[in-house]
Order: structure tokens, then C-alpha cells, then sequence
């Protein structure tokens, strides 16, 4: 058995979020871990889809997704959350909503990178004017000062991040 946790994944677009904790949850699964993956996307999709991306909307879109990983947790499940989440005073919000078994991971890749990765032309898009307030370009982006875990998608690779993780995970929760 396990106890519930949330670990709140927080980098830049096309740090590799979604990426690794796909990769995660699906050796955390295997594994017989109650697990379930909270993406900005998905969330942005539903529960969501009436928010922007002013500070104040990516406040409440961070506050709905705590709100909702706590429910979870306290269900006993292992919940991955990915959101930008580009405030440090955002992510204090989630921290204190979820109390308990909290932790941050730091999904880091240099902005060049993410820039170079560019899966859905956003960053093409905000550098030609075309999107503004996009994070990384013309919104800020605070990197977490002590992460609990930090993962560097743009060295190491994806498998090797993700086996991090999933063993990270299995540490914290282990009853
Ligand atoms: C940042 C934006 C923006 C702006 C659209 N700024 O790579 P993606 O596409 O799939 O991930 C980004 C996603 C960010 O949503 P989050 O809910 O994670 O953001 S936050 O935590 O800040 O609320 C990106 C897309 O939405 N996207 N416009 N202006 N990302």
C-alpha cells in the first residue's frame, strides 16, 4: 500500500511536464500505485475553460487544480499535476490549499530550448505578436528556489527523468 500525495509539477511550456509525468504514471501504475495525472491542458479543456491567462486567471486556474489534487489525495491517490504555474506566491496558494504531502518538482529546461521544441508554434506565435502574456516571452516565470526534485529535460533524457520521478514518488508516499 501507499498514502496519498501531490506533486505538483511546475516549468516552463515545452519543459517536458505532460512528457514525464505520462512517463511517470505509467511505472507508477505498473507498480500498483493509485495514480493520476492533473494537466493544465486537459484541465483548461473543462473544469477550466473559462479562464485565461492573465495573473489573475492563472491564479484561479492553480487554486481549481489544488482544490481538486487535495480531493484526490485525500483519497489516497497519487496525483501528478502539471501547470506552468509561473508564480511563486501560485504555487505557495497550492501548497497551503493541499497542506500535507506537498511537493514541488522543477521541471527545467533552459527557455531556449523549450523555444526550439516549440510542439504547438505558441512561442513562434508570441515572439511574432501574434499571442501576448505568453510565459518565458512577455509573462514571468519564477523557478522554484528549493524544488524537492529538480528534473533537467534538456540534458538528461526523458526515460532516465521519468524513472526519476516515478522512484521520487514511490519514496515520498511509502507507508
Ligand atoms: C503560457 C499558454 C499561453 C500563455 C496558451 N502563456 O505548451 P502548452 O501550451 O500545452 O502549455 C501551455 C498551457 C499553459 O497552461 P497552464 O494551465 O499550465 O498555465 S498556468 O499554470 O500559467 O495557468 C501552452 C498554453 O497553455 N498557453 N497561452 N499566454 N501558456
Amino acid at each position: 500500500g501507499h498514502k496519498g500525495g501531490v506533486f505538483w509539477l511546475t516549468g516552463l511550456s515545452g519543459s517536458g511536464k505532460s512528457t514525464l509525468a505520462r512517463a511517470a504514471e505509467s511505472r507508477l501504475f505498473a507498480n500498483g500505485v493509485d495514480v493520476s495525472v492533473l494537466d493544465g491542458d486537459t484541465l483548461r479543456a473543462g473544469l477550466c475553460h473559462d479562464l485565461g491567462f492573465s495573473e489573475a486567471e492563472r491564479t484561479e486556474n492553480v487554486r481549481r487544480a489544488a482544490e481538486v489534487a487535495r480531493i484526490l489525495r485525500d483519497a489516497g491517490q497519487v496525483v501528478l499535476v502539471t501547470l506552468i504555474s509561473p508564480l511563486r506566491s501560485d504555487r505557495e496558494l497550492a501548497r497551503q490549499i493541499i497542506g500535507d504531502d506537498f511537493e514541488e518538482v522543477f521541471v527545467d529546461a533552459d527557455l531556449s530550448v523549450c523555444e526550439q521544441r516549440d510542439p504547438k508554434g505558441l512561442y513562434a506565435a508570441a515572439r511574432a505578436g501574434k499571442i501576448s502574456g505568453f510565459t518565458g516571452i512577455d509573462a514571468p516565470y519564477e523557478a522554484p528556489q528549493a524544488p524537492a526534485l529538480r528534473l533537467q529535460t534538456g540534458q538528461t533524457n526523458a526515460d532516465k527523468l521519468a524513472a526519476d520521478l516515478a522512484g521520487f514518488v514511490e519514496g515520498k508516499v511509502a507507508v
